[in-house]
């Protein structure tokens, strides 16, 4: 299976598929990293494990359409079977998300459907919950509103703060991700009418729940 991962920044995500890649977790190949940031660090996580990376700037283009019919030209060739959005930044149109439907997924920092958008974390604390989270799904045209396929959880603390949410919650991602997209490589995930389908069962809202010892 190929793979291409679309960031938008710091890319711990993409490092998590480059080391699950790797050491044979994940059966696939990360065939390009195409970032809408020339300065995101993923990019040199990409070029140090030997990837092909791209950047398509948004900023170059007038309409959103336009941008996503670059990024489609510099996916072409490279023939993938899963697109995954790693911490990529900007909203997709229908022309993309056309192109990929089924194979492309995201990873949202929340507890899906709770909290879609931005700023996550933060709204999740202020909220006084005790749960945040992370969960992973296939992309729709309904922002953060396609169907769930794995989600983790992590307590919220007391005086916490967005950065050791964040960070707590990334370590979780970094488990999940390249699970869901193992599930897809073997065959065992697929999206239809119904939702998000794993091993022929559709799958709640939510998804699967990975809950593990943080280990
Ligand atoms: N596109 C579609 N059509 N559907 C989804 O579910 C998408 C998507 C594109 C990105 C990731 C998402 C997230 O996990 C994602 C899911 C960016 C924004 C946003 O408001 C919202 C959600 C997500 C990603 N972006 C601003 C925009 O104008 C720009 C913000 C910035 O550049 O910092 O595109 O959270
Ligand atoms: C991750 O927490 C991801 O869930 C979130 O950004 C972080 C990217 O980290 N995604 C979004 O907020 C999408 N709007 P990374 O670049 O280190 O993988």
């Amino acid at each position: 299976m190929k793979i291409a991962v679309l960031i938008s920044g710091s890319g711990s995500n993409l490092q998590a598929f480059i080391d699950d890649a790797a050491c044979g977790k994940l059966s696939a190949e990360i065939a390009l990293v195409l970032s809408n940031r020339a300065d995101a660090f993923g990019l040199q996580r990409a070029a140090d494990a030997g990837i092909a990376t791209a950047v398509v700037d948004h900023k170059a283009y007038e309409k959103r359409e336009d941008f996503d019919r670059a990024m489609l030209d510099a996916l072409a060739p490279y023939s993938v079977d899963l697109v995954i959005l790693a911490g990529f930044m900007r909203i997709l149109t229908p022309v993309f998300i056309s192109t990929y439907s089924g194979r492309l997924l995201n990873i949202h920092p929340s507890l899906l459907p709770k909290y879609t958008g931005l700023h996550t974390h933060q709204r999740a604390i202020d909220a006084g919950d005790k749960w945040a989270g992370a969960t992973v799904h296939f992309v729709t045209e309904e922002l953060d509103g396609g169907p769930p396929i794995v989600q983790a959880r992590v307590p919220i603390l007391r005086d916490d703060n967005v950065d050791a949410l964040a960070a707590r919650v990334l370590q979780r991602e970094h488990r999940i991700y390249p699970l869901a997209a193992q599930w897809f490589a073997q065959g065992r995930l697929r999206l239809d009418a119904r939702g998000a389908i794993l091993d022929g069962e559709v799958l709640g809202p939510g998804g699967f729940q990975l809950d593990e010892p943080i280990s």
